[in-house]
């Protein structure tokens, strides 16, 4: 595996410098961030953003993420030529050495929580998602912590109204014609596609959901056979579901060779009901047993690369939300144990 560590590009508060810093780094995970959905990335900036990372000795071999224009999730008829400046900008990004692409298929939201701020009992605090919260939240005036209002309240509701005619199988549909044309693009040149799952991995205000447990797995990857066709395995946001088995999920995919990249961060469960906080990484601070997980990626070949996921703001940090330095450093360093002792184990790191 290859351990990386996200780096939002020059205006993220984290240096490179600090980043080289963590054992067993090689490499950061980034994006540009000058351009919208479904825009052409300007080879300058992508060109410098990867001298940047090489003057440091790090790596960019993954991108999260090239983000889907929500055209292309509604199946509108300027999608093809949106997927086309979609398969350019994976030609540019393959010209300068990157080898995996993080996206995700979640309408017009990504990652939701319903606090920032959730205090654990050792004084830390963490990003959470109390269910009850959420039922509290009025999608017409959606004020969301952490989430980039970068719609005005009528484009969204506007939005919101566009996707009431897209049932499941209509979003799936869509994701699969994006994936027929865009796969064959990285079969010539060698990048991995990595679908990030749902997070929280269920519907959210009538919004379909597609990419939540195993049986939405088997279902895209027998629509598109490919292994370019892959999976991150972030196993926050499965995880936040009771029902998923990850360590089953990290067998099954590894062995498959889908899983080409893995967020590995640890959720604790709250109440009876769809409720969890993000904990420290460590698998008895949450509910996900981490050190199993990590074992099933090992014992079935895994060998993608690995970033720690969001952390808590400990130290005194008040940082961008779930991307401080300090908890994804330790993060970075439990991972490196964990992988360091089943290799051992496993004889492959003599
Ligand atoms: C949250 C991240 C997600 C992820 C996207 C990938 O912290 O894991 O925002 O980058 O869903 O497209």
């Amino acid at each position: 595996m290859k351990l990386t560590f996200r780096w939002y590009g020059e205006t993220d508060s984290i240096p490179l410098d600090y980043i080289r810093e963590i054992p067993g780094i090689t490499g950061v995970v980034t994006a540009l961030y000058d351009a919208k959905p479904g825009q052409l990335w300007k080879e300058e900036s992508l060109k410098r953003q990867k001298e940047l990372c090489a003057a440091k000795g790090l790596e960019m071999e993954v991108i999260e993420s090239i983000p889907v224009s929500e055209d292309i999730k509604l199946g509108k008829p300027n999608r093809d030529e949106l997927i086309a400046n979609y398969a350019k900008n994976i030609e540019l990004v393959a010209k300068y050495g990157v080898k995996c692409v993080c996206y995700n298929f979640m309408p017009v939201f990504d990652w939701l929580r319903t606090t920032m701020h959730y205090v654990n009992p050792d004084g830390s605090n963490s990003l959470a998602y109390i269910y009850e919260d959420f039922l509290k939240v009025d999608p017409k005036h959606l004020h969301l912590p952490g989430w980039d209002e970068s719609y005005t309240e009528d484009e969204l509701q506007a939005l919101l109204a566009e996707y009431k005619n897209i049932s499941h199988q209509q979003l799936f549909e869509n994701l699969v014609y994006f994936l027929e044309r865009i796969i064959p693009v990285c079969e010539r040149c060698d990048v991995n596609m990595a679908i990030h799952p749902d997070d929280p991995p269920w519907d959210v205000f009538s919004l379909p959901r597609i990419i939540s447990n195993e049986e939405d797995l088997d279902k895209l990857f027998k629509a598109v056979p490919s292994t370019r066709n892959g999976l991150t395995l972030c196993t926050g946001s499965f995880g936040a579901s009771r029902n998923n088995d990850l360590v089953h999920m990290a067998a099954k995919y590894a062995k498959e060779g889908r899983i080409h990249f893995a967020h590995l961060r640890n959720v604790k469960y709250l109440g009876d009901h769809d409720s969890f906080v993000e904990a420290g990484h460590l698998s008895k601070m949450g509910s996900l047993n981490i050190a199993k997980i990590v074992e099933a990626l090992v014992e079935n070949g895994f060998d993608g690369y690995v970033r720690p996921d969001h952390g808590r703001n400990i130290f005194g940090e008040d940082a961008k939300p779930g991307y401080g330095l300090y908890d994804r450093a330790l993060g970075a360093c439990y991972i490196n144990g964990l992988f360091e002792m089943i290799e051992y184990k496993k004889g492959e790191n003599k």
